[in-house]
């Protein structure tokens, strides 16, 4: 698929009049079509371009970025997306909600929810090719998290290039439990389970992601590197959805309980 290059094929004005689409539908939580519906051209490189001009204008109006996130690292994902090229989004400080809380479902379109490893790094990372063991020995420590996306396309459907330019679907983020050293866990086959209004919905282990949630960060700072951008340290990573995303409802209650990181959950209102 030559619509995977990272070389662009739209204008300047085009990607400018696709982060305008993109800004709206996630200012307004309205669902819009596929970008590609209109821009069938559209590169992979086109994607994250738009991408990185949302979160240039997010910076420049004083919101603050406070990492990155991996998508689509697991086959359940994958499966349940169909689409099989893992992706990065920004993560910014408001898109936070505390444990426990009560997460607002007014200003998302489909909201869903997904349970994910989380590294916090004290390293700067950078580059194609960073072992696993480079990644652990850059974390801080990590944390159990759950990440609720939403997609603004309609249906919650989508190809790789409009999945990039919609940030990955980022949305909100919560995060609980423990935070543990990495040398501490064994963070190959840390085991997960997703509850939702006390039944669990879905199950996986870390081991879902890239095959080591320490191999999805290594692949955030590979993109990171084919984008031109590099992991300060300091950054919060999440590396992507262990299991398939669960939808929710307003008055849900989800909880995911991972081995060795304790438990994470809140409400959705
Ligand atoms: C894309 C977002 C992917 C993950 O953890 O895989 C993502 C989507 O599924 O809408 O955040
Ligand atoms: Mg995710």
């Amino acid at each position: 698929d030559s619509n995977l290059t990272m070389e662009r094929a739209l204008s300047d004005a085009d990607i400018a009049q696709l982060t305008d689409r993109i800004e709206a539908a996630q200012t307004n939580a309205k669902a819009i079509p596929k970008l590609t519906e209109d821009f069938p051209a559209m590169t992979l490189g086109d994607a994250y371009a738009v991408q990185l001009q949302l979160l240039r204008r997010w910076v420049g109006a004083g919101r603050r970025q406070v990492g990155w996130k991996a998508g689509l690292t697991s086959k359940a994902k994958m499966d349940q997306m169909g689409v099989r090229v893992p992706t990065v989004g920004f993560l910014l400080a408001d898109f936070f909600r505390p444990e426990a809380s009560v997460v607002a479902t007014n200003d998302l379109v489909h909201p869903r929810v997904e349970c994910e490893v989380a590294f916090v790094t004290k390293a700067e990372l950078a580059g194609p090719d960073l072992t696993r063991e480079q990644v652990l020995a850059a974390t801080d420590f990590v944390v159990p998290a759950i990440e609720v996306i939403d997609s603004r396309f309609a249906g919650f459907k989508f190809d790789l290039q409009s999945v990039v330019a919609d940030n990955s679907s980022s949305a909100r983020y919560v995060t609980g439990g423990r935070a543990r050293l990495p040398a501490d866990v064994d963070l190959a086959t840390l085991g997960v389970v997703l509850e939702k209004n006390g039944e669990p919905v879905a199950m996986g282990s870390s081991a879902a992601v890239a095959g080591h949630p320490a191999d999805a960060v290594a692949l955030v700072v590979k993109v990171l590197h084919e984008i031109g951008e590099r992991l300060p340290a300091g950054s919060f990573v999440m590396s992507g959805g262990i299991t398939e995303a669960i939808a929710v409802q307003p008055g849900d209650h989800v909880c995911a309980r991972f081995q060795e990181l304790g438990s994470v959950g809140f409400r959705l209102g």
